[in-house]
Parts: C-alpha cells; structure tokens; sequence
C-alpha cells in the first residue's frame, strides 16, 4: 500500500515537472513557455509563457530568434480591436518588462508567434528558442507543445 502511494506521487511529480518548467536570466524568470499542437502543416503558431522581472531596472524582450528547422520567423504579436475585429500585429519595439512586474504572454493577449514554420507543432514535441533581452542578454528555452485548446475565433493575421 505505502509502495502504491509512493509510486503515484512518484508519477505526479514527475508529470508535474513536465508540464511545468521555468529559467532564470539575471533578474529574470521565464515562466513555462509553451505552444499549442497545430494541424500537421500549419504555417503558424502561438506561443505562450510569463516574464517576471525581479530586478530594480525595466529590461525589454527585444526578439526572439528560432534554427530555420524550427520557424523561419518568430514575432512579438499584442492583440488589438480594428472596430469590431480582434487584430493581431507585432508590437513595435519589442515587448516592455518593467521592474518588479509580471507580462504574461497567453492566448487572446500578447504572444508570440512562430511563422514560416517548415511543419505544424507535434503534441509532446519541445521547441527551442533564444529570447534576446536588451539588458539580461540571451536565453534559450523549449517551448512545450501541449494538446490544442482554447477558441481561435476571432483570430485575424494584420499581414
Ligand atoms: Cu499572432
């Protein structure tokens, strides 16, 4: 019995450790990025996570680069209204992390958008990235690509 319990928080621990994942950069942490599964040749796909800035000076997510196999392009999108039209464009200058503040990047809101991808995004599949900061430097994280969720509705691309 005490083995069976055992094991099974065995197993919630690790599940948990995948799902949840996290970097620190400096006065920064990157909090669970993430992508959802796409259908096998979409062109492109959300990205996901939240930016903590612990430190005492804003820092800025200026861009984040990706290898050609992974995305030709990946963009920092903020989601607009066009009169009765949910717009996403990039935002212009990067993405601001002021001091002791959280950005979260989520679906309907600020994200990131990997395009130019030579294949969709594979459930269970990890995605590497670098996010450049203008103070904090360069990071490299994997984007975990989790089952698709959520509404899409209302999703236009501005270009
Ligand atoms: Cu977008």
């Amino acid at each position: 019995m005490k083995t069976t319990i055992l094991t099974a928080l065995l197993l919630a621990a690790t599940s948990l450790a995948a799902v949840a994942h996290d970097y620190t950069l400096g006065d920064l942490t990157i909090g669970h990025p993430f992508a959802f599964a796409t259908p096998p040749n979409a062109p492109v796909a959300g990205g996901y996570l939240t930016i903590t800035n612990a430190g005492t000076a804003d820092d800025r997510l200026v861009a984040v680069r990706a290898a050609p196999e992974v995305a030709g392009m990946i963009q920092i999108h903020e989601m607009r209204m066009d009169g009765e039209v949910m717009r996403m464009s990039e935002t212009e200058g990067g993405l601001p992390l002021p001091a002791g503040e959280t950005v979260t990047l989520e679906q309907g809101g600020l994200h990131l958008m990997f395009m130019q991808l030579p294949a969709g995004f594979e459930e269970g599949a990890t995605i590497p990235a670098t996010l450049v900061f203008e103070r904090a430097g360069e990071v490299e994280v994997d984007f975990a690509v989790e089952p698709r969720g959520g509404s899409r509705e209302g999703h236009h691309h501005s270009d």
